[in-house]
């Protein structure tokens, strides 16, 4: 049997869900389909979120002369009759109210009955901070499968794929193997090394994956350039009355870890920060999470960015402006800066 894993790409949660979904149907579903393990061929592959129709049909198709399963984790539904399995915990879960009609229709028995729960092969709640812990959830209540060797695992992909991170300095030290992982998921460029690292996630401790020849050596770089990221934003980052604001618009970069502001300057209550890529400028504008001041007395970030064109989150948003467009995006910035020092949280 071909089973083929469509993940959510160059994400941590995405990775570990396709780990966690392997396990499970190599532990739960092969036995029940009669299958001996060593005769499952799993493939991974990343998807990517994008305008448009999600999925090329094709990708789906049975494979000549041999019984394909293909699931999807940790991404959008899709209404393929292809589609075997499926898990997501994201709220925009379902493109269409279609897609929505669809999957209400895959619970149910050709007669209308629900699905006892070992029968069922869909799945979504949104009440869960990772998908990585949703499977592992639906797994053992439903088929049960022994989740306690990956406790750590599940652990960590709450804390990543949540952000809920104890402290600015465990956000931006990066001292834990999950972490280091996290940065070099999120910035690789090579198409083979995802799938690569999947089934290692759930047979190996994360130091250990850490650890691997084709790992270890990826991780100096993106940590130099993150340090390179905290002292340029170390130099330029000015807090007044509770605002921070720093322009590195003079050193393009792809990204930077979004907590550096608050790790520098703990005390702050909002960030806005001008920087450029090879695609844009951008102006994001943040809460620091570990703020004290009440929710109900904090700003609507995503009303100011809409604004402007941009948009995201009551605590965090951002404006994207053509490259070209600096003047236009640095304008927009102090303005928002000057209204959120006015502020009397
Ligand atoms: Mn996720």
């Amino acid at each position: 049997m071909l089973v083929r894993v469509f993940y959510h790409d160059k994400c941590f949660d995405g990775a570990c869900s396709a780990s966690i979904f392997t396990r499970f149907h190599r532990e739960c579903i092969a036995p029940r389909l009669n299958l001996d393990p060593a005769n499952i061929q799993y493939q991974y592959h990343g998807l990517v979120h994008r305008a448009g129709a999600l999925f090329d049909e094709s990708t789906f198709a049975p494979a000549p002369s041999t019984p394909t399963q293909n699931a999807i984790v940790d991404f959008k539904y899709s209404p393929s009759p292809n589609l075997t399995w499926w898990f997501d915990h994201h709220l925009s879960a379902f493109l269409t109210p279609a897609d929505r009609a669809h999957f209400d229709r895959s619970q149910l028995s050709p007669t209308g009955q629900p699905l006892p729960p070992a029968q069922l092969t869909k799945f979504v709640d949104t009440s869960y901070t990772s998908c990585t812990s949703y499977i592992a959830h639906i797994a053992q209540t439903h088929f049960g499968f022994n989740t306690a060797p990956l406790a750590d695992l599940i652990h960590w992909a709450n804390i990543v794929d949540g952000a809920l991170y104890a402290s600015p300095t465990a956000a931006v030290e990066m001292a834990e193997p999950a972490m280091k992982l996290t940065l070099i998921i999120e910035s690789t460029q090579d198409p083979a090394f995802i799938p690569r690292l999947i089934p290692l996630l759930t047979s190996l401790p994360l130091a250990d994956v850490l650890a691997q020849p084709f790992v270890a050596p990826l991780l100096p770089p993106l940590l130099q350039h993150h340090q390179f990221a905290i002292n340029l934003i170390r130099q330029r980052a000015q807090l007044h009355q509770g605002t921070i604001f720093f322009d590195i618009t003079d050193h393009p970069m792809e990204g930077f870890n979004k907590f550096i502001p608050y790790y520098l300057h703990p005390d702050a209550v909002y960030s806005i920060g001008l920087s450029k890529s090879s695609f844009r400028t951008k102006v994001a504008v943040g809460t620091n999470p570990w703020t004290k001041i009440p929710p109900a007395n904090l700003v609507n970030l995503a009303q100011i960015c809409e604004r402007y064109g941009g948009g995201g989150h009551a605590r965090v948003g951002a404006i994207s402006f053509p490259p070209d467009q600096e003047e236009a995006a640095r304008k927009a910035a102090l303005e928002i800066v000057t209204e959120l020092r006015g502020q009397k949280p």
